[in-house]
């Protein structure tokens, strides 16, 4: 028993969040010194001007909106427009994972730039898109990598550069930064061959959104917000106060467009020519998305297609496959080829969740030889 609290009490340890402030200023609240904020909507911040808390370059903008995530101020950043804040890591071992909400910076835009988020070894763009939202803004996530304590980590958000008319271009506008730490070291999850099979290590969810946190695709475990998997095309990273999950705090809904999306990771301590059991939830996640949900899943070299169909009103039904591993990290993947949207005209799709990789019991894991050896054995000592 105490083994259990003790094995509870490292997971929570390690692999949750240790959230706190790491930004000064993370939702542009404390308005710019030396400028005139409140005179209207949208106010350029010049030479003579500061942010607390950032520094800035180019043309950026001070916003008031009550359009706003949280109802307050933003920033935009325009042509050339650049900010960014250094905050110092906090304790070992721990990865930093940047979570911030994205707003289109007006409508009928004859373009809209995109924003590049960078660390000091990362860097993503993102750009608003329609019908992956029901709110006007969206929650967006990057991995600014792990970082020793006293570390300075230098956050930098900037507009993409483009080539069109920059008087008829929508600049984006960017809001509620946080940040999270998730443990680095990989957790042993009660015998499941799989780390982060529950997805319960991934961005953390700014605390105005119903809409969970979009990931685009990442080809990379290390780079990945989501711990351990990589993205494929898009998924959103779904919590359980707003959406149904069927296991823990937080689970993942595949989101496939013109391209199929997913998620892929790779098992550990898996052995070639082994037989395992893979199991896992399919569901959806109470976001009223109705219809026939066709998930490709890959274990190794098996590849087998589950078919669900939702009435969008939150469901999960368990699932599973046995395939033998082609070698000592077999692939495990998860992909949605069908385009799903809600009555609102917003992407959704199959939710899936408690992705688990077992041996398969009995002498289906025990190498032959051995067993020929053991009853040849007995064979003799019978004779
Ligand atoms: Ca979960």
């Amino acid at each position: 028993m105490a083994m259990w609290f003790q094995l509870i009490f490292l997971l929570l340890l390690v692999s949750n969040c240790a959230s706190s402030d790491f930004l000064e200023n993370s939702g542009f609240e404390s308005p710019p010194l030396n400028s005139n904020a409140s005179s209207s909507a949208f106010v350029l911040l010049d030479q003579n001007s500061t942010l607390p808390g950032w520094t800035f370059q180019g043309t950026v903008k001070y916003v008031t909106s009550l359009e706003l995530p949280d109802s307050g101020h933003a920033v935009q950043l325009g042509e050339d427009g650049k900010i960014n804040q250094t905050f110092i890591a906090k304790g070992e071992d721990l990865n930093y994972i940047l979570t911030f909400a994205l707003i289109p910076g007006g409508q009928n835009c004859s373009s809209s730039a995109g924003l590049t988020v960078s660390g000091p070894d990362s860097s993503a763009v993102f750009s608003y898109r329609q019908n992956y939202s029901k709110v006007p803004w969206q929650s967006y996530s990057h991995n600014l990598g792990s970082w020793g304590n006293g570390e300075p980590i230098n956050l930098v958000l900037e507009s993409q550069t483009i080539d069109s008319d920059t008087n008829s271009t929508c600049w984006p506008i960017v809001d509620t930064l946080l940040i999270k730490t998730v443990g680095t070291t990989v957790v042993q999850d009660n015998g499941n061959l799989l780390n982060n099979g529950g997805f319960e290590s991934g961005p953390g969810f700014l605390p105005n959104s119903t809409e969970g946190v979009l990931m685009d695709a990442v080809p990379s475990l290390i780079q990945s917000a989501l711990r351990q998997w990589s993205v494929i095309g898009t998924v959103r990273y779904i919590d359980s106060e707003h959406f149904h999950v069927p296991e823990g705090k937080a689970a993942i809904e595949i989101l496939a467009g013109t391209t199929p999306s997913g998620v892929q990771t790779a098992t550990r301590d898996t052995s070639e020519g082994s037989r395992y059991n893979l199991t896992f939830t399919l569901g959806d996640a109470n976001d009223a998305c109705i219809g026939h949900f066709v998930v490709g899943v890959q274990a190794g070299s098996t590849t087998q297609n589950f078919t669900l169909e939702s009435n969008g009103t939150g469901s999960g039904e368990k699932f599973g496959l046995v395939f033998a591993a082609d070698k000592d990290a077999a692939q495990i993947s998860f992909t949605s080829y069908s385009v799903t949207m809600t009555k609102e005209d917003v992407l959704c799709g199959p939710a899936i969740d408690e992705v688990i990789v077992h041996p398969l019991g009995g002498a289906a894991s025990v190498k032959p030889t051995w067993l020929l050896l053991f009853f040849a054995l007995l064979y003799l000592a019978v004779l």
